[in-house]
């Protein structure tokens, strides 16, 4: 049985919740056709122990594809990331009080990583299912950011991994009750968003070229 990584963060900037790990919590163990199961892990939502965490979970588990997750407050829908950059530059501290600036995830690392996610693909799979999703160009620099470099680094050395990539979601409805205007996504949207990610993920070979990109 092959495994699949799936991590989600603790909350942080004064949220209750993180819809990432609430929603990766609900799927762990689970099945996926005969040959894959599912793996959840919790990470801190701090620069430093997120990836030593990761670390340890992708040693133990070995899996074959990885996924981390992470709550993008304010975007609307699915956001399938495409890029990781090496630079920590954080507005606000982590939740161990750190706030990195313009500092290198990777001191010596290359400037960025591509996703190895078919994001073209499963874009068009979750659309197909009725669910909002969208490529970003930027996961941004804060934690997020910092993981998804990490997570593509290690991966880069681990021959195991056949695709890694992140993936931002949106607030839970009853985080967005708190901020006027902000979009949600249902808890059990978000969990068939991730089922649909992974079925795509299975069944492509060659991501599809299809027009996701932006003017700005
Ligand atoms: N979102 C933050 C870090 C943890 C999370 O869920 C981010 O987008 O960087």
């Amino acid at each position: 049985m092959k495994r699949i990584l799936l991590t989600g963060f603790d909350p942080f900037g004064g949220e209750q919740s993180n819809p990432s790990w609430e929603v990766v919590r609900r799927l762990d163990g689970l099945l996926i056709g005969d040959s894959h199961q599912i793996v959840s892990a919790r990470l801190p939502c701090e620069f430093v122990n997120s990836l030593l965490i990761l670390d340890v979970a992708l040693r133990q588990h070995q899996p074959a594809i990885v996924i981390c997750l992470g709550q993008a407050g304010g975007r609307a829908d699915i956001s399938l990331e495409r890029i990781a950059i090496n630079v920590d530059d954080a507005r606000m501290s982590d939740n161990a009080g750190a706030q990195p600036v313009d500092v290198p995830v990777v001191s010596g690392g290359p400037a960025a990583y591509f996703s190895s996610l078919p994001i073209k693909a499963i874009a068009q799979e979750l659309h197909l299912s009725g669910i909002p999703a969208s490529i970003s160009q930027t996961a941004g620099t804060f934690v997020c950011n910092h993981v998804f470099y990490g997570l593509m680094h290690m991966a880069s050395s681990m021959d195991s991994i056949q695709r890694a990539g992140f993936i931002h979601i949106p607030y839970l409805p009853e985080q967005a009750v708190a901020h006027t205007g902000a979009a949600s996504m249902p808890l059990e949207m978000l969990k068939t968003a991730v089922l649909k990610v992974l079925e795509s993920v299975l069944k492509t070979d060659k991501d599809l070229r299809i027009a996701g990109g932006a003017t700005h």
